[in-house]
């Protein structure tokens, strides 16, 4: 009953479906539960009569299972019935499919699929898809809360609720060392930052959904950063952290296991360690050599250039691997193995844990691992490339503390009466602040690219990092086109311009963040919207006595970074780690330049490695543990 998108500007729907379409288990009931439904309807839709492709295979997935994009079965019946929505000749016929199949498949896949399609279908572009977190809240708040959400509900009245807190320290005690990060690692925007950009760049189904432009590149530099931007966190350490709770349907996973040959009939998977050590090996192989096999037996150099977009798409893999039964799925199906590791081969008839689901993977410590070691790989192809040739304080300091914020759940939650109950939880935030960089132009009025970045002045003993360390720390805030005149020149830029970052608004796009009764604002284009590095994460926490960092900015000659195509489209928040919808990422360079490479002969220290048009200045990033409850518009 409640409608699988969401027409503009209404979320009081019902659907008049043919009693057909009625799930078999229902059908006893189905007048009745209209009737149940259909009385706080505001808008009811008819639903046209069509013929129903047969969804046999892709029930097999049960309702009640969990799915998982990394199990090649689940990836398949994916693909088909993506294909399916995709195939539906007008909107009239993929409303009537969806509603049909919405009560029959497995829901998990069927909110997946339809999101997908939603995004890439011409005529669905503005139509809104609600956000996972409202569909499954269960993904990423503890069942208790969800009950106590229930409870809440059914004892007082719309118009008297209260936002249910959700307790900090939820998911351990900091008596496990890991638990320190948990207000990172479970922050909601940034899981739901991971959720959306496979969304965007998902590694299987129709050609036009995964041949994008430099999608593998993508693959390997918004991961990069994620490591990167984790290690800055721990660097940041403070005891008494945590925010919100992992999903409950998941297995845990406890300290030392490791993984181990997977068999399990039931999900069509049967892979040996061997198989992925394997696939590790021709892998290097292949970077050593500077080549690739294609299926053909054809060699394909792995170019300054172009050489990480094809790895990406090799090593994640998509379907744009050029020889998938050569070089395997190995970051798949690392997924996999891991998320397995309690119950290989079935025997206590377990489900996976988080690392088998794209929206809650990033909460496990072992993600970072795999994700590090991933990383690894493409380190060592951007080790064999040429080093960028060399051409030519008061204190800053960076404040951050924590932020409470609340949000209505309920739309993914099945009780009566209905009436929104806000969960307020809680999650870092830093103050405003602006950048004023002063350039000095000795040529004609030309343009430039200003790159900014972040890393730990230090390493984890307070040394001074050596550069081929440090380089691998720097995290990206800001990127964007200046124009120069001769002489000297200032750029003023805010810090809420970044260009990887969305506001706190659009990451929980549609989700009322204000309060009952003062109205939503228009909810903006927010399908491909959705991802984009979330704002309140875009500073890494620091200490409370201040973490000594170095802030780097750049300006790249403009000649050698442009990108001909009209960027005018809508949401193009968030390229850095996003792209831009159906367009060329808008940055001709490798991603992560300069810091993606080797330093060149001689350079040992960020010092050494900075040229005419680098510079670094020393920033203080100073947390102060004190709450602040967001103001309500
Ligand atoms: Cu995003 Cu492994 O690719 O989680």
């Amino acid at each position: 009953t409640e409608p699988a998108y969401i027409p503009k500007g209404d979320n009081k729907v019902v659907f008049d479906i043919p009693t057909d379409y009625i799930a078999d288990c229902y059908k006893y009931v189905g007048v009745q539960l209209f009737n149940r439904f259909g009385e706080e309807a505001t808008e009811r839709i008819p639903v046209k009569e069509i013929s129903l492709p047969k969804l046999e295979d892709i029930m097999k997935l049960p309702r009640q299972a969990n799915f998982s994009l990394f199990i090649p079965f689940h990836r398949k019946i994916s693909g088909q019935l993506i294909d399916i929505f995709m195939g539906m000749k007008t909107l009239e016929d993929l409303q009537s499919m969806a509603v049909y199949a919405r009560d029959r498949v497995n829901p998990y896949l069927f909110n997946y699929c339809l999101s997908v399609v939603l995004l890439h279908r011409k005529d669905t572009q503005d139509l809104d898809v609600p956000s996972v977190i409202e569909s499954f809240p269960d993904k990423f708040f503890d069942s208790q809360i969800l009950n106590k959400v229930r409870e809440h509900a059914n004892i007082v009245p719309i118009g008297s609720r209260t936002p249910i807190e959700v307790p900090i320290d939820f998911t351990a005690s900091n008596e496990e060392v890991e638990h320190r990060m948990a207000y990172w690692r479970e922050d909601i925007g940034f899981n739901l930052h991971h959720y959306h950009w496979h969304l965007v760049y998902p590694f299987n189904g129709p050609r036009e959904l995964v041949n994008k432009n430099r999608r593998g590149e993508l693959f390997y530099y918004m991961h990069q950063q994620i490591i990167a931007r984790y290690n800055f966190e721990r660097l940041s350490y403070f005891p008494k952290l945590g925010s919100s709770i992992a999903g409950r349907p998941y297995l845990p996973r406890v300290a030392n296991q490791s993984i181990k040959d997977l068999n399990r009939e039931q999900d069509q998977i049967k892979a040996d360690v061997a198989l992925m050590e394997q696939w590790r090996d021709r892998i290097f192989a292949a970077i050593h050599s500077g080549m690739v096999e294609d299926e053909a037996g054809k060699s394909i150099r792995l170019t300054e250039l172009e050489g990480t977009d094809v790895l990406g798409n090799l090593i994640e893999s998509s379907s744009k691997s050029p020889n998938k039964s050569f070089y395997g799925d190995l970051h798949n199906f690392g997924h996999v193995f891991l998320a397995y590791v309690h119950d290989p081969d079935n025997r206590h008839l377990e489900s996976f844990g988080v690392l088998g689901d794209h929206t809650t993977a990033a909460r496990d410590p072992v993600f970072y691992t795999w994700h590090a070691y991933i990383d690894d790989i493409f380190r060592q192809f951007k080790e064999t490339l040429p080093s960028y040739p060399s051409q030519g304080a008061s204190e800053n300091v960076l404040s951050t503390f924590w932020q409470q914020s609340d949000l209505n759940l309920t739309r993914g939650m099945d009780f009566q009466p209905r009436g929104p109950v806000f969960i307020r939880f809680t999650h870092l935030q830093h103050q405003p602040f602006t950048y004023y960089i002063t350039v000095n132009n000795t040529g004609c009025v030309r343009q430039g690219t200003c790159r900014i970045f972040i890393a730990p002045a230090t390493d984890e003993e307070g040394k001074p990092w050596l550069f081929r360390h440090q380089r691998t720390m720097f995290v990206e805030l800001d990127k964007f086109v200046v124009n120069l005149q001769p002489g000297q020149n200032t750029i003023v830029r805010r810090s809420d311009q970044s260009s990887l970052t969305i506001p706190f608004e659009r990451t929980f796009r549609n989700l009322e963040t204000n309060r009952p009764g003062e109205g939503t604002d228009a909810v903006e284009q927010f399908n491909f919207c959705g991802c984009g590095w979330p704002h309140h994460l875009l500073i890494p926490k620091g200490t409370p006595e201040g973490k000594a960092s170095h802030l780097f900015v750049m300006i790249s000659d403009y000649k050698y970074d442009r990108v001909e195509q009209d960027t005018n489209v809508p949401c193009t928040e968030g390229s850095s780690y996003c792209g831009i919808k159906d367009k060329l990422y808008p940055d001709r360079r490798c991603m992560g330049y300069p810091f993606d490479r080797a330093p060149r002969k001689g350079v040992s220290t960020l010092q050494q490695f900075l040229t005419p048009n680098m510079i670094v200045k020393p920033v203080i990033i100073r947390f102060t543990n004190r709450t602040i409850r967001k103001q309500q518009n």
